[in-house]
C-alpha cells in the first residue's frame, strides 16, 4: 500500500455515496503507464494510473497516481463543474519527492476576488482551514502567477513527516472533499447569459494556466517521453479545451 492509495480509495468511496457516479473515458493507452528508471540496483518501476468519474453537477473528476518507490509518490485529483455550474474546483495537489512532501489542498475559486462568490464558497470552508493550519503550516513559495487561482482556505503546506501525511492531511483532504461535496448537493444550474460566459471563461483561465505550467511535465517527459506526456495533459488531465472544441 502506497502513501496516497488510501486518499484515493476514501475519495471515491465518499464519491460514491454522494453522486450518481458515472465512468468518464480516459484516452486509450491513458489508463496505465509504466516506465523502468535509474540504473543498476537504483532501477525503480514508475507506475502512472488514471482514473476518471463524472455527474449530472461535475463534468470531470479525474485523478492521476504516480507510483514510483518510496522516494516518488503523487496523487494530483481535481474537480471540474460542468460549466452551467458556478461551483469551484477542486484541487488536490498530493506530493512525495526525494526532497520531501507537498501538499496543495483548495477549493479553487472561479472568481477569486468576487467578494459574494468568496461569502459562499470559501467563508463556509475556513473554519475547516483553521482547524488544520496549527498542524499543517504554511509552506512557504509558491509561484505568484498561481496566485489567482487558490482560494483564502488554500492549505499548502511540506510536512517533514510522513506521519502527518497520513494523518493531518488526510484528515484534512476528507473534510474538503465533504463540505466540496455539500456545495455540489446544494448547486443550482445558471442560467443568466451573462453569468455563463463569465464562468466558461473564468474556467478557460484556469485550465490553460494549469495545462500550461503543470509542475509534473518534466517527470513525465523524462519516464515516458514528451508525445506520451503532452497527449496525456491536454487529452486527459486538462482536456476542457479539446471537449469544447469537439461539442
Ligand atoms: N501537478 C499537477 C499534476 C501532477 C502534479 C497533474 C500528475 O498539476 C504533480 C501530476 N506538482 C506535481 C509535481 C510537483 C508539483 C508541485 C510532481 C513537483 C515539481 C517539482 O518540484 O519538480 C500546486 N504543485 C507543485 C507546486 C505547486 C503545486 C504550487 C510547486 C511548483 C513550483 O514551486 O513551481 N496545484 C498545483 C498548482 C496549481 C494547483 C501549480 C495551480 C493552479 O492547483
Amino acid at each position: 500500500m502506497t502513501l496516497y492509495q488510501p486518499f484515493l480509495d476514501s475519495a471515491i468511496a465518499l464519491l460514491q455515496q454522494h453522486l450518481d457516479l458515472q465512468p468518464y473515458p480516459i484516452p486509450a493507452g491513458y489508463e496505465s503507464k509504466s516506465a523502468i528508471t535509474g540504473k543498476g540496483k537504483h532501477q525503480e518501476e514508475v507506475l502512472t494510473t488514471s482514473y476518471g468519474y463524472q455527474s449530472d453537477k461535475l463534468r470531470q473528476i479525474r485523478a492521476a497516481h504516480v507510483q514510483g518507490g518510496g522516494s516518488l509518490q503523487v496523487l494530483n485529483f481535481v474537480i471540474f463543474p460542468h460549466l452551467n455550474y458556478d461551483l469551484p474546483f477542486f484541487g488536490a495537489d498530493l506530493v512525495t519527492l526525494p526532497g520531501g512532501h507537498l501538499i496543495a489542498l483548495d477549493m479553487q475559486p472561479l472568481f477569486r476576488d468576487d467578494l459574494a462568490y468568496q461569502a459562499k464558497y470559501t467563508q463556509p470552508i475556513l473554519p475547516i482551514f483553521e482547524a488544520f493550519q496549527p498542524h499543517l503550516p504554511w509552506g512557504g513559495d509558491f509561484p505568484a502567477e498561481a496566485q489567482p487561482f487558490f482560494s483564502p482556505a488554500f492549505l499548502w503546506t511540506r510536512p517533514s513527516q510522513t506521519e502527518v501525511v497520513q494523518t493531518h492531511v488526510f484528515e484534512a483532504f476528507q473534510a474538503y472533499l465533504q463540505a466540496y461535496l455539500n456545495f455540489v448537493e446544494q448547486a443550482e444550474p445558471i442560467t443568466d447569459p451573462q453569468k455563463l460566459a463569465n464562468i466558461e471563461q473564468a474556467q478557460l483561465r484556469y485550465l490553460r494556466y494549469r495545462a500550461e505550467k503543470d509542475p509534473a511535465r518534466g517527470m513525465f517527459t523524462r519516464f515516458y517521453g514528451s508525445e506520451w506526456t503532452e497527449e496525456y495533459i491536454h487529452g486527459f488531465l486538462f482536456d476542457l479545451e479539446r471537449k469544447l472544441a469537439i461539442a
